[in-house]
């Protein structure tokens, strides 16, 4: 029997699916993956910005509530005595809450010579109370005139306050005594 040459198919195979099906194949595949993924990541991010978006809120209001219990604190001060607390006596003659910590006992004592003075028990310190979210508080030299306190707010707009920091929240009697 003689030898056949093998020629191959005689006519080429057909793609199983032809390019313009292939390509809504993927296209489809590519739209019900983004459905899905989109399905389950939105609803997430979106609480998590929401939830963050509350905290910050709350941040905030927390913020101007304290440093409002603060200077009604140094306000009373002033009435009995004349003069505000004077702020540190030492270089750069601000007292500021980073010093402190929640744990420790010098919490409620960040500025010192209001404590002192029995004019108040609890000085709030910044919930965060990082390099960024803190508070201070300055005088002029004692027997101090003026003061000013500050924090940072995540609302900026807050921060409109004709001080000499935009970057901060300030209110006192003179808001270009801390820089
Ligand atoms: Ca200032």
């Amino acid at each position: 029997m003689p030898i056949q040459e093998h020629t191959g198919d005689a006519t080429p195979r057909k793609p199983l699916l032809a390019p313009a099906t292939k390509r809504r194949v993927l296209l489809g595949t590519a739209l019900l993956t983004c459905i899905l993924f989109g399905g389950l990541v939105v609803p997430q991010w979106y609480q998590s910005y929401k939830y963050r978006k509350e905290e910050l809120v709350g941040y905030d209001d927390r913020g101007l509530k304290h440093l409002a219990q603060i200077e009604a604190a140094i306000t009373t001060f002033y009435t009995k005595n004349g003069y505000y607390p004077p702020s540190s006596l030492i270089s750069p003659y601000i007292d500021d809450s980073r010093n402190f910590t929640r744990s420790s006992q010098n919490t409620t004592v960040w500025i010192p010579s209001l404590a002192t003075a029995g004019s108040v028990i609890l000085q709030p310190i910044d919930p965060v109370n990082d390099d960024i979210y803190y508070y201070r508080y300055m005088t002029d030299k004692p027997p101090a005139k003026k003061y000013e306190l500050d924090c940072q707010l995540s609302d900026k707009n807050l921060q409109q306050d004709n001080g000499n920091n935009p970057d901060r929240y300030e209110t006192g009697t003179d808001l270009t005594l801390l820089p």
